[in-house]
């Protein structure tokens, strides 16, 4: 298995035959009426070289078809991929909410779930900086349930009616549609400037959480505050978070721009490769619960989707947990045409006054019936619930049903169906909240504080994080052309943080901002990729090891990382300079499993260099192995070494890399493995090695200069 694969994999392949071999169209080629057709290579023309005839039903239905395969695509959150799996509760919730899929470990309810980019059309790369889509439909005995987030847990905007504005603004500009899946342009830092509720999720955008290593690895939100109801009416304000058990890991910036070519389905393809190799990913729902009667006891507003509520003020609690298992069948049928909508709710979970919610309420139903061609989207199957579906709604453009008897209601000749009696204890019921006030167009006042959550944010980092984030608002401003803009943002960052809007004035040519008096709040470490809470369960689960191999390799060395690392759950690949095999270094046929010009460092997790004198020597001969190991130091990932293979990654030592110290047993260095003795893989250049890959990333390495 590979992220990469171009060729199929075993499991891949499994797939493929199975599918086939249930393919219901395993007979002979038809039209669309069932007319079995003779011949589809050549059209119905007079003689041999004569023009075509329009009798030709066959080709003018088959043209026909192919001119129609396109449907809009959604007008954000269009490049994506999808997955089946399940949920299982851990314990029931029914203290909080009546929901059925939440009350009993036993139940599993399938799930459906869409993993996106916002900015970039259908075709863009999967990892530009953008927010992650992270929308899940629960097929739930009592309906469907859509839990439509992001990977990130504020929005940019606090009212529903500045969406098409925010929208247009980040979109490619409209003159020349450039750029392309980018937020690194004048409009968007334009409206940013003069928008300043958007300074707290542009501190997260700007983070590396913008380029998540994995689907896999990223965190989920659902980002509003929402209402959890139990049986007694009683309603609990909840904000939900997915957790990978992986942890949550990201790229980096340099990374993320080259793995644009090297591979622009590199999430896409991770996830796929994945789920068919039976590595499936999990996540755990937790909630972080509010009683309603604390509605007013922060020093923000619950409603107000630009602030999250810390996790060291309320605890995110585990409720259940999330597999995926199944790849989609079609993109087109499942992943394209699924239609999610925030107002798609099960009795015991209701909404909340939130405007930027309100408005979503409207918007997803509104989208799908221009996107999928009229009211009936709810029959696709991707879109079906598992619960029974009664009611007086008919027609309509793609009617799949052949309704029968009455449609209205009250009926008698139907004999009254279908029933709403309104004493139905199972049916969704609104939570009867009293509401009244004046007719105005006015934010609250509650919602007027940018900058507390941005500088929280930002001082909640690591230092790395921290640079990286200078780094990514220096990327993104000095691809603006507008001076004006770019002072404006530095004013707004001012606002936020003193050091962090100088270090970017610094970097993009503006003038240091006056030191003024910024928020203070007390960090909170759960925000942190470096935080504990994000570590994950500290394996190296199907992290991706690339070994460099070349003839005359120690295959003893190769045999033994591969063991280690394999058992581990890692992925490991021997890279050639062709694909086919190696000789070892005691002449043997060694199969590699790819071949290096079809693949790149930043494709990989980590990178090791086994021992094999004559092997060493050719690889190191080699600029582009050279590059790989570079890359792959200069990217924070672990780099092994053995025996004459230490010799390989000691090259780069002039350039800046750090080995450890000489001396014959295993010793490391900010992530760097290596040992010089000359006999197999040891136990403790083993251990070290896997230590090194677990950690992910090692940030604070002295920087190669090249
Ligand atoms: Fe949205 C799609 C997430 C605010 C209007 N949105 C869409 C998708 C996700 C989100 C994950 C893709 C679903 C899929 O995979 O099919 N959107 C969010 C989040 C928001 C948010 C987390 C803020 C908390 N969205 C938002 C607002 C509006 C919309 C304020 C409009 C008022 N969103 C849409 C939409 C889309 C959509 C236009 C485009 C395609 C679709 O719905 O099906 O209706």
């Amino acid at each position: 298995m590979a992220s990469h694969a171009s060729r199929p994999t075993d499991a891949k392949q499994r797939q493929r035959e199975q599918h086939h071999a249930a393919d219901p169209a395993g007979g002979p080629l038809t039209t669309d009426q069932g007319v079995v057709v003779d011949h589809t290579d050549d059209s119905l023309q007079v003689g041999e070289r004569g023009p075509t005839l329009l009798e030709d039903f066959h080709f003018r239905e088959k043209i026909t078809r192919f001119d129609h395969e396109r449907i809009p695509e959604r007008v954000v959150h269009a490049r994506g991929a999808g997955a089946y799996g399940f949920f299982e509760p851990y314990h029931s919730c029914s203290e909080f909410t009546k929901a059925a899929f939440l009350q009993d470990p036993s139940v599993r309810t399938p799930v459906f779930v869409r993993f996106s980019t916002v900015q970039g059309p259908r075709g863009s790369a999967d990892t530009v900086r953008d927010v992650r889509g992270f929308a899940t439909k629960f097929y739930t005995a009592e309906g469907n349930y859509d839990l439509v987030g992001n990977n990130m847990p504020v929005f940019f905007i606090q009212d529903g009616i500045k969406f098409p504005d925010f929208v247009h603004a980040v979109k490619p500009e409209p003159h020349n549609e450039i750029p392309t899946g980018a937020s690194a342009h004048d409009t968007l830092w334009d409206f940013v400037s003069l928008q300043p509720e958007t300074m707290h999720m542009m501190m997260w955008l700007m983070s590396d959480r913008a380029i998540p290593r994995s689907y896999r690895t990223m965190q989920g939100f659902g980002v509003h505050t929402f209402r959890f109801v139990n049986a007694e009416g009683q309603g609990t304000f909840v904000k939900f978070h997915w957790k990978p058990k992986l942890g949550v890991h990201s790229l980096v910036w340099d990374e993320a721009q080259e793995t644009q070519g090297r591979d622009p389905d590199f999430n896409r393809r991770d996830l796929w490769d994945n789920i068919a190799a039976g590595n499936h990913p999990e996540y755990e729902l937790c909630v972080q619960l509010v009683p309603e009667t604390d509605e007013h006891s922060f020093d923000f507003d619950l409603l107000d989707a630009t602030k999250i509520i810390p996790e060291e003020q309320v605890p995110a609690r585990p409720i259940g947990r999330m597999v995926l298992d199944r790849n989609p069948e079609n993109y087109f049928a499942e992943t394209e045409q699924v239609a999610f909508h925030t107002a798609n709710v099960v009795p015991g979970i209701d909404f909340t006054n939130d405007p930027l919610l309100q408005a979503r309420n409207f918007s997803y139903l509104d989208t799908q019936l221009i996107r999928l061609g009229g009211p009936n989207f709810a029959q696709i199957p991707v879109n079906r619930p598992v619960a029974p579906v009664r009611n007086n709604q008919r027609d309509g453009y793609h009617q799949g049903q052949i309704h029968s008897g009455t449609s209205y209601s009250p009926n008698s000749l139907g004999g009254g169906c279908p029933v709403h009696t309104g004493a139905d204890p199972s049916a969704f019921s609104h939570l009867q909240e009293r509401v009244d006030g004046r007719k105005i167009r006015k934010r609250s006042e509650s919602f007027k504080d940018h900058y507390t959550q941005a500088a929280l944010f930002f001082l909640s980092m690591a230092d790395w994080e921290k640079q990286h984030i200078i780094d990514a608002f220096r990327f993104e401003l000095g691809k603006v052309g507008s001076m004006q803009v770019r002072e404006r943002t530095v004013e707004q960052l001012a606002h936020v943080h003193h050091g962090l809007a100088t270090a970017v004035a610094e970097g993009i040519g503006v003038a240091p901002p006056e030191k003024e008096d910024t928020p203070q709040p007390e960090p909170s470490p759960a925000l942190s990729l470096a935080g504990e809470n994000n570590r994950g369960d500290g394996s190296i689960r199907t992290r991706q090891v690339a070994v460099l191999v070349a003839d005359g390799v120690d295959a003893a060395q190769v045999g033994a990382v591969r063991e280690v690392l394999e058992a581990g759950g890692a992925v490991v690949e021997e890279l050639a300079f062709h694909d086919g095999s190696v000789r070892d270094g005691d002449g043997r046929e060694h199969r590699v499993d790819r071949a290096l010009p079809t693949v790149a460092s930043v494709l990989y997790d980590a990178v090791v260099v086994p021992g094999g004198p004559s092997s060493v020597q050719e690889l190191v001969a080699d600029a582009t192995v050279l590059r790989f190991v570079r890359d792959a130091y200069r990217h924070g990932k672990p780099v092994g070494a053995l025996g004459s293979g230490v010799g390989l990654v000691a090259k780069l030592e002039p350039e800046g890399l750090r080995l450890a110290g000489d001396g014959d047993g295993a010793v490391a260095d900010h992530g760097v493995v290596s040992d010089t003795s000359t006999g197999g893989a040891g136990e403790e250049f083993l251990s070290q090695l896997t230590a090194a890959v677990a950690a992910h990333r090692h940030w604070d390495r002295p920087p190669v200069r090249h």
